[in-house]
């Protein structure tokens, strides 16, 4: 459910909303219309019937009279809830804040003063410290910008606004229940303005399903400075979405002149050794190794670097969708290991569309007789693959790539 580019950073956000597996750790964005005007007389009345359902789902009655006490209607959490899906930037932009020297200095710094803690996370879940620490450096630079709103009255303004009533009542109910386990009093249960919690942001229905108490010292504590619970969930909520050990999220690779860009396509994996027998190498030339079967991700179209991408990176996907919010987390990961920044260059001279934009694009394409299945700002697949068969159909490169001089022509048409 990430979905919501989120929060954390609102200056990291995550390229394109889109929808998220229900376990992801947060969530992403989406857009929907807004719903009518709150209040915290609205609130309290949304509460009183709220109270029932969640009794019916085990929720204890002493537990919201305590909780549920003096909550007010937060206009500001909703103003940025509406506000948050336009958030948009190139995928070069976004790799230069995620993996700024900054980022990689503190973070290298955060490896050295935890290496005891990382190393033992590193043995019992199998998920390289290096992106553990890379996600924890993403979501809350390193636990410096964990989130002070009350995560309480965060959710339940945001479920009882409505936008995306639902998702946020469950993840209310999960608050609710953790207040339950007695792990932290709603007092400490702070979290961004959309209840994702602690170093590394863990949404209440994650944090249920995936915080461990490392130290087994009674308490699963991810909202203190100590970050041990928050990095040991992170690695296992990394495991338990499949994560490979000793397998790269990806490979920056250099393509041959004459490669056929229909091959770079989710749906077509190969062994690198197979990848490399079409011309396909890692940036010095030789083959990347095989870790496993590999697709080819080129963000920026034909003109912008190209990734050679493994399962694990679908993993990553896990904790949000966003191509660029991956990639960030492997660039800085790799970074952190003492690797180089992207080799290619970026066409940074264009800009990325907005969501009004991507929506148009997603229109015309459709009406044009590319189908992009469906009309949601996200560059996904399915509208990616509908680029490519207008590209082709223009005899432009079909890399899939839409910057706004493509949007341009479309409108000609
Ligand atoms: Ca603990």
């Amino acid at each position: 459910m990430l979905r919501f580019p989120a929060l954390v950073l609102a200056c990291l956000l995550p390229i394109g909303a889109q929808a998220a597996p229900d376990t992801a750790p947060r969530p992403q964005a989406r857009i929907t219309l807004a719903q009518a005007d709150g209040s915290t007389a609205g609130l309290e009345h949304w509460i009183i019937n709220f109270r029932a359902r969640a009794i019916s789902k085990g929720i204890e009655a002493a537990t919201l009279n305590s909780v549920l006490r003096n909550l007010t209607y937060d206009r500001d959490i909703i103003r940025r809830d509406r506000n948050q899906s336009e958030f948009t930037k190139t995928i070069w932009d976004y790799l230069d804040t995620a993996a700024s020297d900054l980022r990689v200095k503190n973070g290298q710094a955060a490896l050295r003063k935890h290496e005891t803690l990382l190393s033992e996370i590193e043995t019992l879940y199998g998920v390289d410290r290096h992106i553990v620490v890379a996600i924890w450096g993403l979501e809350s630079s390193y636990g410096a910008f964990r989130g002070s709103q009350p995560v309480i009255q965060s959710l339940a303004t945001l479920a009882y606004d409505g936008r995306r009533g639902d998702f946020f009542e469950e993840q209310l109910i999960a608050a609710l229940r953790i207040l339950q386990t007695g792990d932290t009093t709603a007092q400490n249960m702070t979290g961004s303005w959309a209840g994702a919690m602690g170093h590394t942001q863990f949404i209440p229905t994650s944090y249920l399903d995936y915080v461990v108490d490392f130290r087994g010292d009674g308490a699963r504590d991810i909202w203190s400075d100590d970050p041990t619970d928050a990095l040991a969930s992170t690695a296992a909520y990394l495991k338990a979405f499949g994560w490979t050990t000793g397998q790269p999220w990806g490979v920056e690779v250099t393509l041959p002149s004459d490669f056929d860009y229909l091959n770079a396509n989710r749906d077509i994996e190969k062994l690198p050794s197979v990848w490399a027998e079409m011309g396909v190498t890692g940036t010095e030339g030789r083959a990347v190794p095989d870790h496993g079967s590999a697709t080819i991700l080129l963000p920026g179209g034909a003109s912008g670097a190209a990734f050679m991408i493994f399962g694990n990176f679908e993993t990553l996907e896990r904790y949000n969708t966003a191509d660029a919010y991956v990639i960030g987390v492997g660039h800085l990961a790799d970074r952190l290991r003492g690797g180089p920044v992207v080799q290619s260059n970026w066409p940074r001279d264009d800009r990325a569309l907005t969501g009004d934009e991507r929506r148009e694009l997603q229109r015309r394409l459709t009406d044009a007789g590319f189908d992009t299945q469906g009309i949601d700002a996200r560059i996904g697949p399915l509208t990616i693959n509908a680029i490519r068969q207008y590209q082709l159909s223009i005899e432009q490169t079909p890399d899939g790539y839409a910057p706004p001089r493509l949007l341009e022509r479309l409108r000609q048409n």
